[in-house]
Formats: structure tokens, C-alpha cells, sequence
């Protein structure tokens, strides 16, 4: 029931010469680096694949408010909890661009929701985590919303017009958030002793969680050959986890923070640095329902859900009583 596994059938590569015409001519306008837009033709694979990913990311960015929700009343200052607020707003609107963007696709808002709610359609890894103290906050903006960027940031050149165009203006205010939780670390680092060991502890528990959302590694990630051959993704799971622990190392020095890594060391040769092996089984665990906050985060998404049935009955009401009155002004 708290599941995430969806098998969209797209996980082995066609060669050129098997894609019937309209599918080379596709092929080509992609290879072209033309966006492709709603009314354009694409293949089913091409919509299926999206519609998955851009609904799994507009769900990411709903249920991703629940972490953050939980501490806004609990801020540790005014100027903290409207920041917060102001942040979590912003993951409301991404998650309606998102789905606006899917909805060019042939698929409804409620029927992706439905989907979310019946454990149906993913939502990213990282939000199954509790935040236990207001250092996970920082972490989230830090690390979570750091990790967002590196991996959106592409998206923005992916081959869809109305995600890619969707994901400049997601991309912008990410980079505000992963801002200001690096301000909220910052603070908590120049501070007592006992809060810089709570940045500490945030950092140990969501630094592996933070790597994992980019999803398996190559080896095993089902849908990367085709969606790179669809520009869909421009670079690896494995190539942006790289660009993430490169990025972020540094900034946990600046801070005076440890990476719970004692694997991670610096290659000259290379120019990146090394990491221990993730713990893909806690990763799979997850996905499969398992997560220590899944039971969770679904049923608050379905309270609120059930909560809000009287807003949209009347909503609707409203527009099928305009309806009835500009038909009959009409006539
Ligand atoms: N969590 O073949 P793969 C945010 C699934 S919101 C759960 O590599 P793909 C924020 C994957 O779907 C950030 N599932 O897949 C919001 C696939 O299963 P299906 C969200 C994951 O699509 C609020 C299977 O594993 N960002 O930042 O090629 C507050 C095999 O993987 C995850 C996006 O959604 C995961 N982490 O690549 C603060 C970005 N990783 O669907 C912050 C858009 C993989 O075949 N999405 N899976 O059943 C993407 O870029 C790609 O979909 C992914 C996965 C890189 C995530």
C-alpha cells in the first residue's frame, strides 16, 4: 500500500534502425537540441516516461513541505519561522508548475494525486527522514535543497519545453533555499557547543540520504540510457552524485563539520574526491514503503486530501453554476 515500485517498461534501448519513421524523425529533432512541446508528436514511451518523472518531482516537492512544516512553529526566532514559511510556500508553487507541466501531457492533476495517495507514483527518498531538531533544517536547505540544484539545473535544457521551462524559475529559488540552510547551519556552527553538535548529528544522519536522492547507481538505474537518449537526462546519477560530494565537501570544512565518511579522501589524479560505498539497501528499503517516516508522510498527504473535499466540491459547484450561466446568457 506504502509503496513506490512502478515498472514503466522503458528500460532497454532501441536502435536506430527499429524506430519506425516518425519515431527517427523524433529522435532527430531531440538530437537537434528542438524542444519538444505539447502538441508536437512523441512516442508513448517518451509521454509515459515524463508524465513518471515530472509527477514523481511535483509530489517530491508537496510532501517535501512536511519535514519543513514540522518546525514552523517551532522556529527559534521570528525572522527564522517567515524565512521557513516563505520557503515552504515556494515548494507549493514548484510542486503546481510541475504539475501543471505534467497536465500538458495528457494526464490529470487528480489522477497523478490519486496515484500519489493510493502508493501508486513515487516521491523522492529524502523525505521519508524525520527532522528531529532545527539542524535538519539547515540540513534540508543545505544538503537536500543543494542536491536539488545540481540535479535540476540540467533540467532546465532537457528536452521538454514545458519542464524545462518550468525548472529556470524552480532552479532560482532553489538556490535562495539552499542558501539560507547553509545561513541556519552557519549560525548553528558559530554557536555553543552544543549546537554545533547538533548541526553535527543533523549532518551524520542526512548525509547518506542526501547522496542516495540521486537515485541508483548506473549500473542499475532502469530508465538512464533511454531517458539520455531522450535528453531527458543530460548527466548520470552517478556523475551528479560526484559534482554534489565535490561541491559539499568544502563547504562541510568551511563549517568545521566532519562527513560521517571515513572513506572520503581527495585524488589529486582525478581532481574529486573518493567516498565510501552508499548503503543501497536503506535506499530500496525506502522505496518499497519501509522509510522511517513513509506511513507518515502518506497519510497526512490523504487527510489533507480528504480534508480539502468541501473546498473543491464548492470550487466546482462555482464554475459549473458560471458555466450554466454564460450558456444561458448564450442563448
Ligand atoms: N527517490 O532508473 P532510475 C526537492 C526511482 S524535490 C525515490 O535512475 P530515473 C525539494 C526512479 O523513479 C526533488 N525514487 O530513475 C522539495 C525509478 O523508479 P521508476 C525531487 C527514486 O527517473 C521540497 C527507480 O528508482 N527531484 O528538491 O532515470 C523541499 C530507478 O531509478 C529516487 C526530482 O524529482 C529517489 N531519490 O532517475 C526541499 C528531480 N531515485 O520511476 C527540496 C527529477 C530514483 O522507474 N527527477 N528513484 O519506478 C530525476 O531527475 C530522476 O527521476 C531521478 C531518477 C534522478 C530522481
Amino acid at each position: 500500500m506504502y509503496a513506490q515500485m512502478v515498472d514503466t517498461g522503458t528500460s532497454s534501448l532501441r536502435a536506430v534502425d527499429e524506430l519506425s519513421p516518425q519515431e527517427q524523425a523524433f529522435q532527430q529533432r531531440i538530437d537537434a537540441d528542438i524542444k519538444i512541446e505539447p502538441r508536437d508528436w512523441m512516442s508513448d514511451a517518451y509521454r509515459k516516461t515524463l508524465i513518471r518523472q515530472i509527477s514523481q518531482h511535483a509530489h517530491s516537492e508537496i510532501v517535501g513541505q512536511l519535514p519543513e512544516g514540522n518546525w514552523v512553529t517551532r522556529a527559534p526566532t521570528l525572522k527564522r519561522k517567515t524565512i521557513l514559511l516563505a520557503k515552504i510556500q515556494d515548494e507549493a508553487g514548484h510542486g503546481l508548475y510541475l504539475y501543471s507541466a505534467a497536465e500538458t501531457l495528457g494526464v490529470s492533476r487528480d489522477q497523478m494525486t490519486r496515484d500519489l495517495l493510493d502508493g501508486k507514483a513515487k516521491y523522492s527518498s529524502i523525505f521519508n527522514y524525520p527532522t528531529l531538531s532545527w539542524a535538519d533544517i539547515g540540513m534540508i536547505g543545505w544538503l537536500v535543497d543543494g542536491a536539488a540544484i545540481i540535479n535540476q539545473i540540467p533540467l532546465c535544457r532537457c528536452s521538454y519545453g514545458p519542464y524545462a521551462r518550468a525548472m529556470v524559475r524552480i532552479c532560482k529559488e532553489e538556490a535562495f533555499h539552499a542558501r539560507q540552510g547553509f545561513d541556519v547551519v552557519m549560525a548553528l556552527c558559530r554557536g555553543t557547543p552544543e549546537q554545533k553538535q547538533m548541526a553535527q548529528d543533523a549532518l551524520n544522519r542526512w548525509w547518506w540520504p542526501a547522496l542516495m536522492m540521486f537515485g541508483p547507481p548506473d549500473t542499475e538505474s532502469v530508465n538512464s540510457a533511454q531517458s539520455a537518449q531522450w535528453k531527458i537526462k543530460l548527466f548520470s546519477n552517478d556523475e551528479l552524485r560526484q559534482r554534489m560530494v565535490d561541491q559539499t565537501v568544502p563547504q562541510a570544512e568551511f563549517l568545521g563539520l566532519t562527513i560521517p565518511d571515513p572513506d572520503l579522501r581527495w585524488n589529486e589524479t582525478s581532481g574529486q574526491y573518493e567516498f565510501g560505498a552508499i548503503d543501497w539497501s536503506e535506499f530500496y528499503r525506502v522505496l518499497k514503503g519501509n522509510g522511517p517516516c513513509n506511513r507518515d508522510r502518506l497519510q497526512t498527504r490523504r487527510k489533507a486530501w480528504d480534508d480539502g473535499a468541501w473546498f473543491r466540491d464548492g470550487v466546482n459547484a462555482y464554475a459549473e453554476k458560471q458555466e450554466a450561466i454564460s450558456k444561458a446568457k448564450a442563448a
